[in-house]
């Protein structure tokens, strides 16, 4: 057999590895303000250039344009820049927690705020939201108690989930926050699932996704695509591209020649392309698929165009596998800041008036982490009884339950 013709694998590359200048040159992102804001009954064969866009709202001197500017009254701009600023102070906080041991892991979700505060405030609290580990910002943004946050991360006698849960697992029903799964993508199918009995029961709430850009290399996205496509179930699938899984790039879960947006064209499924980093862009585009779930028009896909400033968790350290500086660099900048810039050219912020607002949200932070920490950290003696670990689960425990719960003689 000739060997003229022999294979080769494609094994898609980064622009920039650590030690390297950042490289942004291969984007081309449309003007803010340019992208047009079509009726919520738009079909989705109608859409499929927004799949390749960027809805933009915010220019880069804090200025909102065009036709997706939402044309929130100042007092809801400030209370979405309090809560973004309260998750990073929040962030800050339990990262250097886990680093003195107080536990055993955390993830932030530096740069990537708007998206989860933003979408927080435009759903209701009785829909049901789906998140991935790096949506903290939709609890915070509930104004959930972030010592109950706290209480959890550390798995003391206060936590809610009773030290089942890995730290950040948060659940809170009556605040329409499903119980996260470690298990990447395992929420999608759930949301479409829950979303499609709502739909079933003629009921009018909405259900909402989040997962990252790796995640959507798993089956169960596609799965999930499938059912809320068909169905027509109310869901938004949100996929935040933060450009990285732990220490693969974004092309490597198949971002490299189209968008993950581009994968509802693929499904028959209304796509839109966000930047993640633009409060206003993201809060205009979760109305419109909002409002369109709510019409029976079927789910939205949206990418949320953004960039994981910090590591993965705090298992990782980036510096293997990027340019040190390549966060400082991102051409569509930090979400906080430009947020901060057009409540200040609206005339309706100041730059005192932010740091009185840092300042506070550090202080809430503390106070919430001493009254946290009298509950006890990781490793507190007795925090959690061992008979607990059979509760719970089971509204009549199984036989062998009850033989190793008699082992254990607890
Ligand atoms: C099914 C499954 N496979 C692998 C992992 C290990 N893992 C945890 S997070 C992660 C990266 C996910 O990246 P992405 O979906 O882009 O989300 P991000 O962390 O960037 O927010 C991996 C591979 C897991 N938790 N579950």
């Amino acid at each position: 057999m000739s060997r003229k013709n022999a294979l080769d694998l494609h094994i898609p590359a980064p622009n920039a590895r650590p030690g390297d200048k950042p490289d942004f040159s291969g984007w081309t992102f449309p003007e803010p303000g340019d992208t047009p804001r079509p009726d919520i009954d738009v079909s989705p064969s109608e859409l499929r250039d927004y799949a390749y866009g960027l809805i933009r709202v915010l220019d880069m001197e804090g200025n909102a344009l065009g036709a997706w500017a939402p044309h929130l009254d100042a007092e809801t701009l400030r209370r979405g820049l309090k809560y973004m600023i309260l998750t990073r102070a929040f962030d800050d906080r339990m990262y250097r927690a886990q680093r003195q041991g107080k536990t055993s892991f955390y993830m932030q979700s530096f740069g990537e705020e708007a998206i989860s505060v933003a979408q927080s405030m435009v759903l209701s609290p009785e829909d049901m939201c789906f998140p991935s580990y790096r949506q903290q910002g939709l609890l915070i943004a509930r104004d959930y108690p972030i010592v109950e946050m706290m209480n959890q991360i550390y798995s003391n006698k206060r936590d809610p989930m009773r030290g089942r849960q890995l730290p950040v697992m948060y659940s809170s029903k009556k605040d329409g926050f499903f119980t996260i799964s470690g298990n990447l993508a395992t929420q999608v199918p759930q949301a479409v699932g829950w979303a499609m009995a709502s739909a079933y029961s003629g009921d009018v709430r909405i259900a909402a996704t989040w997962l990252g850009d790796g995640s959507t290399a798993e089956g169960d996205f596609h799965a999930a695509m499938t059912f809320a496509a068909v169905y027509r179930a109310p869901v938004i699938i949100n996929v935040v591209n933060n450009q990285y899984a732990i220490s693969s790039f974004q092309g490597i879960a198949g971002g490299e020649n189209t968008t993950f947006a581009a994968r509802g064209v693929g499904y028959g499924m209304a796509p839109l392309r966000v930047d993640g980093n633009d409060f206003l862009a993201v809060y205009a585009v979760t109305q419109w698929a909002a409002e369109r779930a709510r019409a029976n028009l079927g789910p939205t896909l949206i990418e949320h165009f953004t960039y994981r400033g910090g590591p993965h968790s705090t298992s990782d350290d980036p510096s293997r596998y990027r340019p040190a500086d390549e966060g400082r660099s991102w051409p569509l900048g930090d979400p906080l800041e430009r947020l901060k810039q057009h409540l200040i050219s609206i005339g309706e912020w100041s730059d005192e008036q932010h740091r009185a607002a840092q300042e506070a949200a550090v202080e809430q932070v503390r106070e919430a982490g001493r009254e946290a920490e009298k509950e006890g950290v990781l490793g507190t003696e007795g925090a959690h009884p061992a008979q607990s670990m059979f509760e719970d689960v089971y509204k009549e425990m199984p036989w062998h339950l009850q033989e190793q719960r008699k082992q254990l003689e607890v």
